[in-house]
């Protein structure tokens, strides 16, 4: 190893924490090797050095990464935004990342014939997010019990534990399995992406490119390159439906009075505008997935 010298300060290294296991693990690793950065957790260490970006990966249970970055033990975390809440710890959200998402709802048995949100005025419901929940009631103006349960909510009504449920919603099969019909939607969730307050400038700059990288991954997963030919009197309509990043490419085809066109459309506005290209024209039309995509 090379003896410090005043020259040869030690390596700034990021270190980020994510699920060890459970349904943001895999998808948080799949991101950061999107970005480009190496990860082999074989042995599931709970603790390793990337490859390719100066950043240190800690593998811990999702209600554990607030406090581990409120804490500056990690500069950086993964979870779920109904996780962040609840913690309530002090830490900055830094990028929506578009996976995970889920729903924190109330959750009522099905025969009930519930008018809205009064019906829960003096019920007792069952929760593993007893923050929230009081915050929501509270917003609601409603007086109701919180029973803190620490899992397997969804069976609590049935057990005659409670008469309502505050709980996570992704399909609504398990609500469904369990006699429960869904009828407020508490908040909606995603995975975020956190970090400590004030970072060191070194950090921040690695943040910064960390988080570059990440929005290069994420733009191109909204986005879909799309190719297609039309005669060429129909190219300024098929322009005016496909703005593109500047504009879309032209290329001229071999045969006389034809052309090529390329350019990106967002995979929500995707159906429509395709419908719209063919109404002005287009034939042949290609969509293919972007891998990264820099504006
Ligand atoms: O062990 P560790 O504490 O790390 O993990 P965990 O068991 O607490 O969490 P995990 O892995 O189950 O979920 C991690 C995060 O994924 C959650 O905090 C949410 O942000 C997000 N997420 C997305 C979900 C779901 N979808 C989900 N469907 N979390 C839980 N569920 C459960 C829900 O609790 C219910 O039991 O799935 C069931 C409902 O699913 P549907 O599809 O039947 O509606
Ligand atoms: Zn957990």
């Amino acid at each position: 190893m090379k003896p410090e010298t005043e020259n040869s300060k030690p390596e700034t290294l990021l270190r980020i924490a994510i699920q060890k296991s459970g349904r943001l693990s895999e998808k948080s690793q799949k991101l950061l090797q999107s970005c480009g950065i190496g990860l082999s957790n074989g042995s599931r260490k709970l603790k390793m050095k990337a490859s390719n970006f100066p950043l240190e990966v800690l593998f811990l249970r999702d209600d554990d990464i607030p406090q581990y970055v409120s804490d500056g033990v990690a500069d950086l975390g993964i979870v779920g935004e109904n996780v962040l809440i609840e913690k309530n710890k002090p830490v900055d959200t830094v990028e929506k990342l578009g996976f995970s998402k889920c729903r924190l709802s109330l959750a009522v048995r099905r025969e009930i014939d519930y008018p809205g949100t009064a019906w829960m005025q003096g019920k007792k419901i069952a929760t593993t997010y007893p923050l929230i929940l009081k915050q929501y009631l509270a917003a609601q103006n409603i007086q109701a019990e919180i029973e803190e349960i620490s899992g397997s909510v969804e069976i609590a009504p049935s057990i005659g534990l409670a008469d309502a449920v505050c709980d996570i919603v992704s399909t609504g099969s398990t609500l469904l399995m369990n006699g429960l019909k869904e009828v407020e939607t508490v908040m909606k969730s995603q995975a975020v992406l956190i970090a400590s307050p004030n970072l060191a400038a070194e950090k921040q700059a690695l943040l910064d490119k960390l988080l570059f990288r990440i929005r290069a991954v994420n733009k191109a997963k909204q986005n879909k390159y799309i190719l297609l030919n039309a005669p060429s009197e129909a190219i300024p309509t098929i322009s005016s439906i496909l703005p593109g990043m500047k504009s879309p490419s032209v290329l001229p085809l071999a045969e006389p009075g034809w052309s090529s066109v390329h350019s990106v459309v967002e995979e929500d506005d995707f159906w429509e505008i395709i419908d719209k290209l063919k109404d002005a024209g287009a034939e042949g039309i290609l969509v293919c997935p972007i891998e990264k995509m820099v504006l």
